[in-house]
């Protein structure tokens, strides 16, 4: 299986973030990505290929045009206004407050466009981001070009970002980017599988109210996990979009067995859908060993979720989510992809 490898990642190096009040060691690091790419050429996955640059448009298909100048201006805004190292946001408009009067203020554009104080806006948040979406873009390049199947090595993670805010460590929706560019070349249907352990609130959002990408996901229930406000099982879609998003909260501890049953269970509806291609939100963050969630897979798990989703049938990409056990995170995805290269 061939990589596409973000070479922009590192550019986005943020040294601390909010948690429980307190300043902590990010999570979200570039040595994430360099254990990953260690294991890719270690296990001789395939080819490790650099992105190919597509431009701002199809980034724009999904995301709002003055969020992405925003985004790629804001950390230069900061220093201009004397601030130092990374940015946070601190103030939202929140119920009753405006959110559709963008105002001057860099603080309350920090607000108004993110979700939370725990995504470190950093001098190469853009940049890594920006590449993030051409590495997803380029993948999709080699899976329509008759690739079974395509592999994406990128952070910061992407299923977060909604249309318009950062959040959850994400600034672009890469899935989104690389299925709205998958219709846009002619397909019809997509599915995003979102197996990473928390909820894709932005991918969801996206795509709620169409009919064109089938979002489904397996995660942390919302009611005790990030991101808390969206994710539950009653979001079916809306107008539409009805029938068209399916998700799968799990408690926190939830057994290997009940993961594997929902994600049967997502792949039963997908199956019914009958996507012309799959995109993986690869999130490896559901293995035991990871610091900030509370799943239990390990390396036989992520085997066998290769191998099921091989068995799916559909030309796939998959695309790095999360996965913070950092040292582990190279070999719970290659097992991934090799389950998935080695079942028919
Ligand atoms: C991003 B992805 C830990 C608090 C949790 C948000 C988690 C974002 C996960 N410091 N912060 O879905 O892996
Ligand atoms: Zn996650």
């Amino acid at each position: 299986m061939k990589t596409i490898y973000n070479p922009h990642h590192g550019a986005h190096a943020a040294t601390h973030e909010f948690f429980r009040g307190k300043l902590v060691p990010a999570f979200e690091v570039p040595a994430r990505a360099d254990y990953v790419l260690q294991a890719v050429k270690d296990a001789a996955l395939g080819e490790v290929l650099n992105p190919v640059d597509h431009g701002l448009a199809p980034m724009a298909r999904v995301h709002a045009a003055a969020y992405l100048r925003f985004v790629e201006g804001a950390h230069a805004e900061w220093l201009a206004l004397g601030g130092e190292g990374d940015a946070f946001p601190a103030v939202w408009p929140v119920r009753s407050l405006r959110s559709d009067v963008e105002p001057r203020s860099f603080a309350a554009r920090m607000g108004l466009y993110s979700m939370d104080s725990g995504t470190p806006l950093t001098s190469g948040s853009w940049e890594a981001a920006y590449w993030g979406a051409q590495a997803s873009l380029t993948g999709l390049d080699h899976v329509l070009a008759g690739e079974r199947s395509v592999y994406v090595l990128t952070r910061p993670p992407g299923h977060h970002a909604g249309a318009d805010f950062f959040g959850g460590y994400c600034f672009i929706n890469n899935a989104a980017v690389a299925a709205q560019a998958a219709l846009d070349r002619g397909l019809s249907k997509v599915a995003i599988l979102d197996v990473d352990y928390h909820h894709g609130n932005g991918t969801q959002a996206i795509f709620y109210e169409r009919a064109d990408v089938f979002y489904a996901s397996v995660h942390g229930d919302p009611q005790t996990e990030f991101p808390f406000f969206l994710g539950h099982a009653d979001e079916t879609g809306a107008g539409g979009g009805e029938g068209f998003n399916a998700n799968f909260p799990l408690p926190a501890g939830a057994s290997n067995e009940q993961w594997f049953e929902a994600l049967d269970a997502c792949l039963a509806q997908l199956k019914a859908y009958a996507p012309e291609l799959l995109i993986v939100s690869l999130g490896v963050d559901t293995y035991g060993g990871d610091p900030i969630s509370h799943f239990t897979l390990d390396r036989p798990e992520f085997s066998r979720m290769g191998q099921v989703l091989r068995e799916f049938g559909a030309p796939t990409l998959f695309l790095q989510e999360g996965g913070y056990a950092t040292e582990a995170i190279g070999l719970n995805v290659v097992a991934v992809l090799q389950g998935f290269e080695s079942a028919k």
